[in-house]
């Protein structure tokens, strides 16, 4: 047996069985490409999600990180850290934030913000107590914990796993009328994505987040806007909801965050909302810790220094160039805004896993979603000589 069969053995024989990825197995990553234990290289179009928007193993991140693990890795929140205050300054002189709270996966940001906007709900907004409701979209990702597949619309993600979280009213993504219509005197906030991910790089109808952001103004509704994957350059912005042109109550962001170095979310608000948890109401051993904060703070300072928002910008619309003048007869749609983009195949094409796994033939890492498209979204250092390859072995492979 090879290296890599003895692992996926390995991994079959003794992992739990929640995911079925490609039998890659992937032993180094530098930029946009990563190579497997066989010696292949691949060209990286997942990013592990859009958690390392930077490319893998920045080196000027990994040399932050190696200082500060050298020096104080974790305090708890009891004490304080050299690191955090610098963070919550970047951030919010990036994002024009007025308060920061620090945490670890991207679904525990998203936990903090349920928290918080129930707790305004009651203390503020005077919604009675055990009664907060939440307006989320149909065709939600939001991440995996009891309270968030609550409300998702996902079999596999929510199906076998109740008694559920009440609270949320889930409407359909992409309708403002559909929202105005969900809106009541218990309504506490809207939680979206800007852009739905994993439903396979769903985009809104023009103006809707304007309508969103209007009813949220005049219903006192907090407007939450789940960043994790549309945040940080992914679109071509800092974050998605620039290409709005509003601004929302409460962003939450992750993953890329860390350039993918390590765990790190946080919620970014307005003062009101996160004003409302005192200490010893929410917290977490891990969260705003100095490591953490040494690699988000220059995962934050190469994503905005080295030009790569500008370049996810202007490679992403010459990669759906590519893609939309690519000749095939399997292609249904190609959408995406900036690197965050998507190919949906016709149904009778068979399903897209199957594309993937001859792209990573071809050298190409690819995931498929929802049965029939496929999700490209290669860290934001691509250049066009590497977005003309990619569409060359996509064309090569679905043409
Ligand atoms: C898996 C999906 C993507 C996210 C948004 C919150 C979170 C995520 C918009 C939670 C996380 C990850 C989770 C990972 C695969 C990946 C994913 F396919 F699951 F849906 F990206 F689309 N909000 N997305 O995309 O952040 O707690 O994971 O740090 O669960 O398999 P997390």
């Amino acid at each position: 047996m090879t290296t890599s069969e003895k692992l996926i053995a390995t991994e079959q024989r003794l992992g739990a069985n929640n995911y079925k990825p490609l039998d890659v197995v992937l032993t180094r990553g530098e930029g946009v490409y990563v190579w497997d234990t066989d010696g292949n290289r691949y060209l990286d179009c997942l990013s592990a999600y859009s958690a390392v928007n930077q490319g893998h193993c920045h080196p000027k991140i990994l040399a932050a990180m190696i200082e500060q693990a050298g020096r104080l890795t974790l305090t708890s929140r009891a004490f304080r850290n050299d690191q955090l205050a610098y963070l919550y300054e970047e951030l919010a002189a990036l994002t024009g934030s007025h308060k920061i709270l620090p945490m670890n996966s991207g679904a525990e940001a998203v936990e903090t913000a349920i928290k918080a906007v129930r707790k305004w709900g009651y203390e503020v907004k005077g919604v009675p107590e055990g009664q907060a409701e939440i307006i989320v979209c149909a065709d939600n990702f939001h991440g995996r914990t009891l309270s968030i597949i609550s409300f998702s619309t996902d079999p596999d993600a929510r199906n076998g796993f109740g008694p559920y979280t009440p609270g949320f009213r889930i409407i359909p993504f992409g309708d403002a009328e559909a929202f105005a219509a969900a809106i009541n005197d218990n309504t506490v906030a809207a939680l979206i994505e800007p852009i739905q991910g994993e439903a396979g790089v769903i985009i809104p109808p023009a103006g809707y987040f304007t309508r969103i952001r209007e009813l949220c103004t005049a219903n006192n509704v907090t407007l939450i806007l789940d960043e994790i994957q549309t945040g940080l350059g992914r679109t071509g912005k800092l974050l998605a909801e620039e290409h709005e042109g509003i601004e929302a109550d409460v962003t939450l962001i992750g993953k890329a965050l860390s350039g993918g170095f390590y765990p790190v979310s946080a919620v970014l608000s307005n003062s009101e909302v996160l004003g409302v948890l005192k200490p010893g109401q929410h917290g977490s051993t891990f969260g705003g810790n100095p490591l953490a904060c040494a690699v988000a703070r220059t995962a934050m300072k190469v994503l905005t220094e080295e030009g790569m928002i500008e370049n996810a910008a202007a490679m992403g619309d010459y990669f759906l160039e590519g893609l939309r003048s690519m000749r095939s007869n399997i292609v249904r749609d190609v959408r995406g805004r900036g690197l965050m983009m998507a190919v949906e195949l016709e149904p009778e094409a068979g399903g897209a896993r199957q594309y993937c796994h001859a792209l990573k033939e071809r050298g190409l890492l690819a995931k498929d979603t929802h049965d029939h498209t496929i999700r490209l979204a290669p860290p934001l250092i691509i250049s066009r000589e590497q977005v003309d390859w990619a569409v060359s072995q996509i064309e090569k492979t679905i043409g």
